[in-house]
């Protein structure tokens, strides 16, 4: 029988956090990551379980969506450095209780927890669940310093900050066409930034953390570490141009028509009154 960690899903989990920390992502116990596992990934992996489930933990936020279902997360104070060395170590699996407010580990992360933002987790992926039909199931968080840099440049709301990634790398349109969620500083961990955070999921399939990090989801790892790769790297691009002239001019070369052209000729639907102001 395949063990847990030579699933196929497990595989792509502990590769999508070796390469967040190849990118420089997740200095230290930065960063975390976690993936809402299928109905066939949980019978095909529950008898691997631990044959005494560790207590319930009270998580103090409750989801209804979530009643009963499975994660993958990292660990709390866990190293992303480390997770391909040792993953039952480093990553593990909760459940979550009948009433939709409680975790316990059922493998893996021994003496541990989950992640320190499972709060911001489970509401995201509660959040991104229902307006995805069920389609979501990654929530990543990343330090991502190019993104973090920007928000230390000028106070940017989701206008600011969406405009300025289609701007500076026009993929960004396709990406994020809903635009990017912004949150301001607020403390990590808290149940504060998690409500916040998951409010603008809503809107946005990523949400910029100031003077923090960023948080991507997607119904795959594929797509959410694209999706955090393609900001940073757009928001890389704009800080760039900006460091060599003295001053990016972000409005010179892609106008708001531009952007309104290229939606309407690709078919990119997005949020069109972020232009012309
Ligand atoms: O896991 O990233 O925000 C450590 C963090 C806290
Ligand atoms: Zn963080």
């Amino acid at each position: 029988e395949t063990s847990i960690e030579q699933r196929s899903f497990v595989k792509a989990f502990v590769r999508t956090c070796h390469d967040g920390w190849l990118q420089g992502w997740h200095e230290s116990n930065g960063g975390n990551l976690s993936y809402r596992m299928k109905a066939e990934d949980v019978s095909a992996c529950r008898s691997f379980f631990n044959e005494t489930p560790g207590a319930w933990v009270p998580m103090g936020i409750q989801a209804d969506s979530l009643r009963g279902e499975f994660f993958l997360v990292t660990g709390a104070g866990r190293h992303f450095r480390n997770i391909p060395l040792d993953p039952s170590e480093n990553i593990g699996i909760v459940e979550i209780n009948p009433a939709g407010d409680a975790w316990r580990l059922v493998w893996g992360l021994p003496n541990g927890a989950p992640t320190s933002e499972f709060p911001s987790h489970f509401m995201i992926h509660a959040v991104r669940k229902a307006v995805t039909a069920g389609e979501n199931r990654v929530v990543y968080h990343a330090h991502t310093p190019n993104l973090i840099s920007l928000t230390l440049l000028e106070e940017l709301d989701s206008r600011d900050l969406t405009v300025t990634l289609w701007k500076s790398m026009t993929e960004c349109m396709f990406m994020i066409p809903g635009g990017v969620g912004m949150v301001e500083w607020m403390v990590p961990g808290s149940q504060d930034i998690a409500l916040a955070t998951s409010k603008a999921m809503e809107e946005h399939t990523a949400v910029v953390w100031a003077q923090h990090g960023v948080f991507a989801t997607g119904p795959s790892l594929d797509v959410a570490f694209g999706l955090m790769h393609t900001l940073e790297k757009a928001a890389g691009i704009y800080l760039t141009a900006r460091a060599a002239n003295g001053g990016a001019q972000i409005d010179f070369a892609v106008t708001d028509d531009d952007l309104r052209a290229m939606a309407e000729r690709l078919g990119i639907p997005i949020r069109v009154e972020y232009l012309g102001w």
